[in-house]
């Protein structure tokens, strides 16, 4: 009796730990959902992508854990931009790492834009890099108000019928439900969503990226 008691908390410690791991063909297995990422100890596997500094519109300069202000916790990511506010500019941080989110309901992640920020053209979106590194970006990106945290939420539960009013892609084959399986990267993305005929005041200074939640 003893040893089969030990046999089957063996198997129930398996079939507990498994379901977190599906392999990829990556040396790192895929990470399954749910996860969190509350930027306690480190950045989690999150930084400002490598192409950022070649890109124009891109304007995130540096990234590091600050405890000046936290959605959860006593620590968040507080990133470094210099936004021109009379073109459309962009702060993402990126997490590089084969995911597979099949079953998961939503992604979120709660933004900090500081009072500083007086704009109203400050928006966010997360976007979803899957199969053959295809972007599929949320359609409708998120207001941003300055002063206070805005939770940032994109859904995962779609339908075949319905997946194009909340992500753009380019044809459904490239689209999130059939490369649910199969992300390469997540993104979140402040934006400063202004032209040279809708432009806003410039904003060089922080934003504050915290709790960043895949369920
Ligand atoms: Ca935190």
């Amino acid at each position: 009796m003893r040893y089969t008691t030990i046999i089957i908390n063996l198997v129930m410690g398996l079939v507990m730990v498994q379901p977190a791991l599906t392999s990829f063909a990556g040396d790192i297995p895929a990470l399954k959902p749910p996860a969190v990422f509350d930027f306690e100890k480190d950045k989690e596997g999150w930084d400002i992508a490598d192409w950022a500094g070649e890109q124009k519109d891109c304007v995130a300069k540096s990234i590091e854990l600050s405890v000046d202000e936290v959605s959860k916790g006593k620590n968040s990511l507080k990133i470094m931009t210099d936004f021109p506010g009379d073109k459309w500019t962009q702060a993402p941080i990126e997490y590089v790492r084969d995911i597979d989110l099949t079953g998961a309901k939503r992604i979120s992640a709660d933004i900090f834009l500081p009072k500083q920020a007086r704009s109203e053209l400050f928006q966010a979106r997360i976007i979803v890099t899957a199969g053959a590194w295809w972007f599929i970006e949320m359609k409708a990106p998120v207001k941003l108000e300055h002063g206070k945290w805005t939770t940032v939420t994109a859904k995962l539960d779609v339908t075949d019928a319905d997946e194009g009013q909340y992500w753009r892609f380019k044809d459904k084959a490239q689209g999130i439900l059939a490369n649910l399986s199969r992300v390469r990267k997540l993104t979140v993305r402040v934006e400063y969503n202004a032209s040279s005929k809708n432009a806003g005041a410039p904003y060089k200074g922080p934003v504050y990226i915290d709790n960043i939640v895949i369920e």
